[in-house]
């Protein structure tokens, strides 16, 4: 599918997981800069461009560290996506787990400033009247797993400093102890969104998330998850009431997985 010049009502995506090295674990990251140059390009532009978290990679690295040291790669990204909003368009990011080892789940001040100059404003939920935005990490962490489990990713991630072959194991040790589980067959994804439905508090709304990785549509429940740029390369474009799931493929043409009109 190619697209034609047009302002689209919104633009959604997430699990970049930006700043992960290539050497820990494989991503798509500069397909994705190919595909928001291609939207530039072409003249397609959001009104609004939400961010449904785990954008940045902070367990095993610090983001904020090195966003500390150096701005060009978070330019590199936020360039992209900044220029693609329309000028009155509203730019969200929500915050996923992923994006921050802090046991209140808040970014890092230096990542919120630098988005926050960018005029992105910074959420764990994004509400319209039409939709609800959630990473998804709800669904499966409450404060107290998730404080149990930062205290033990910091440890990992401080003898990963020491030792960075450590890198690997702790990855392998979170995802084998510590992962809260998948939904992965049919019941199981309906008992977690539903779950997911009831924290967000959708109501008849759209509700669009991440997390799972699991680029997927369910009308039954109006829920969209966005899918990844670490292996499934995917985004959802909004144009009016019609949600549309593409994904770019290894040829770089952009595919339509979806077509949703709530
Ligand atoms: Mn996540």
């Amino acid at each position: 599918m190619k697209l034609k010049e047009h302002t689209y009502t919104a633009l959604y995506l997430s699990d970049i997981h930006y700043l992960i090295d290539h050497k820990i674990r494989n991503h798509n990251h500069k397909d994705l800069f190919r595909l928001l140059n291609y939207f530039y390009k072409r003249k397609i532009r959001f009104k609004r461009i939400v961010l449904v978290g785990d954008i940045l990679e902070s367990w095993y690295f610090s983001a904020d560290k090195k966003l500390k040291n150096s701005k060009k790669r978070f330019d590199k990204l936020f360039d992209r996506f900044d220029r693609l909003a329309t000028p009155k368009g509203v730019k969200i990011f929500v915050v996923g787990n992923h994006d921050t080892v802090s046991f209140r789940q808040k970014l890092a001040s230096r990542i919120e400033d630098y988005l926050e100059d960018r005029n992105w404003e910074i959420t764990e939920k994004y509400e319209s009247r039409a939709i609800v935005a959630m990473h998804g990490h709800q669904g499966q962490y409450n404060k107290f797993n998730w404080a149990f489990d930062i205290a033990i990713v910091r440890l990992l991630f401080n003898l990963a400093r020491l030792f960075p072959r450590f890198f690997q194991y702790a990855e392998n040790f979170y995802n084998q102890h510590l992962n809260r589980k998948d939904p992965v067959t049919k019941e199981e994804k309906l008992k977690y969104y539903s779950k997911l439905s009831s924290i967000a508090e959708q109501g008849n709304r759209v509700l669009i998330t991440g997390h799972t990785h699991d680029f997927l549509a369910m009308p039954e429940l109006k829920i969209i998850n966005t899918g990844d740029w670490i292996q499934n390369r995917t985004f959802v474009m909004q144009k009016k009431t019609r949600f549309f799931g593409l994904q770019l493929d290894k040829n770089l043409r952009i595919v339509t997985r979806f077509t949703i009109h709530f």
